[in-house]
């Protein structure tokens, strides 16, 4: 197949709202420095049903989704040296090519190399290598892993150890390294106070990895009741559903009172911009830091009191954890091998890709952590 345009089956969004309908598309070869991976397995991410849904001011259609991948490398473009075929990779949706003005920075994760024609849902040479029914479809997120084969910039995909198995680690992809470094990358959890709003994969990962780190107590927030037990098991001390509240009381009153002035760290985990300001005003004066995981629908705008911040609360955000993936991915699938980190406790769902939309269901219904799709 190498050098050869492959047919294989895809999930196709064909628009905003619309259901994924598997389709036979062809994958163009790799150009130079890029890569074509054939998935074998993929996570939904919360992120995949905003995008979906027509919340995501940078959707476009018709698009593959999917950025929560794991596979093996089938072929490899001109100048490709990070990579070879064969080797058990994960995509990244958060490049990583060591020579731009972000990446040299020492200060983020964030890299510049391939994020603007990753935004416009095309290849670097901004192409697309997918056709479906003779006409392009978009990527999704540099990644597209709702396809038997994709096509990833090389900046954009780690190799990982060849035993790890990917039905697991492709959740390293996304969710479980986000919440990781959220809170890793974070100096001065251990010995701390920390609230979690919303126990979905990301905030209980955030759960998990604070315990882990040593906070001293960690509060889960969340309006489903049923997400009690999972935040407890990951480590939480306690949890509160704010719709239970006596008297209709205000969720970061009560938190406030509770922990004597507030708490050292909180996270936004839902992607409610509501819940983002009550995560803010949840933080203690004077150092209180509050990070947004949680992505919001286009047009959704934070607010808060200035003098929220004036006194000394702290509001930042994180993306994919902070974490470099081609750099620090490797590490984690040896810790997930040491038992040092937790992935399979969040595969709650498995689906045959045939029953992709009903993972897409699995994640509403509220019972569901991760739905891994089996390509
Ligand atoms: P999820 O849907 O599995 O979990 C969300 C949880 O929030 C659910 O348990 C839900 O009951 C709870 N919730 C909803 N509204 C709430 C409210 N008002 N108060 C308290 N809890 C509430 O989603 P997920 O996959 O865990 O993702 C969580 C968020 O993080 C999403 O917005 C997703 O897009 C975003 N995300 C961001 C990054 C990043 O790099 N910044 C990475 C992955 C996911
Ligand atoms: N496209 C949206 C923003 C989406 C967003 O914030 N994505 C997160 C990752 S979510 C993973 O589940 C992210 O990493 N953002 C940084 C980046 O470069 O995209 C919008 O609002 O336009
Ligand atoms: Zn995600």
């Amino acid at each position: 197949t190498v050098g050869q345009v492959i047919k294989c089956k895809a999930a196709v969004c064909w628009g905003a709202g619309e259901s994924l309908k598997i389709e036979e598309v062809e994958v163009a070869p790799p150009k130079a420095h890029e890569v074509r991976i054939k998935i074998l397995h993929t996570g939904i991410c919360h992120t995949d049903e905003y995008t979906r849904s027509g919340k995501d001011s940078e959707g476009l259609f018709p698009v593959i989704l999917g950025h929560e991948g794991g596979g093996i490398v089938e072929s490899i473009g001109e100048g490709v040296t990070s990579v070879a075929p064969g080797d058990c990779v994960i995509p990244l949706y958060t490049a990583e090519c060591r020579e731009c003005k972000f990446c040299k920075s020492g200060k983020t994760n964030l890299c510049g190399k391939v994020r603007s024609t990753q935004g416009q849902g095309l290849m670097p040479d901004s192409t697309s290598r997918f056709t479906c029914r003779g006409q392009p479809v978009h990527h999704f997120m540099g990644t597209s892993t709702f396809s038997q084969y994709t096509v990833v910039a090389d900046v954009s995909v780690v190799a990982v150890n060849k035993t790890a198995p990917l039905d697991k680690v492709c959740l390293l992809g996304c969710g479980i390294t986000t919440a990781w470094g959220a809170v890793v990358k974070q100096p001065g959890i251990k010995d701390s106070t920390v609230a979690v709003f919303g126990c979905g994969a990301i905030g209980l990962g955030v759960i998990s990895t604070a315990a882990v780190v040593g906070a001293s107590r960690i509060i889960a927030v969340d309006i489903n009741s049923g997400k009690k037990d999972w935040a407890l098991k990951m480590g939480a001390t306690e949890f509160v559903n704010p719709t239970e509240l006596p008297g209709g009381r205000r969720i970061q009153d009560h938190l406030v009172e509770i922990t004597d002035g507030g708490f050292d760290f909180t996270f936004d985990a839902t992607g409610n911009v509501q819940v983002m300001r009550v995560a803010l005003e949840a933080c203690h004066k004077g150092w209180g830091v509050s990070t947004i995981i949680g992505v919001a629908a286009a047009g959704q705008e934070i607010a808060t009191r200035p003098f929220q911040l004036v006194t000394g609360r702290t509001w930042r955000g994180t993306a994919f954890g902070g974490v470099k993936g081609r750099t620090e991915l490797p590490g984690l699938v040896e810790d997930y091998l040491n038992g040092k980190l937790k992935i399979d406790e969040y595969v709650t769902h498995h689906r045959k890709f045939e029953e992709i939309n009903e993972g897409f269901h699995d994640m509403h219904r509220g019972d569901c952590i991760r739905c891994v799709v089996d390509m």
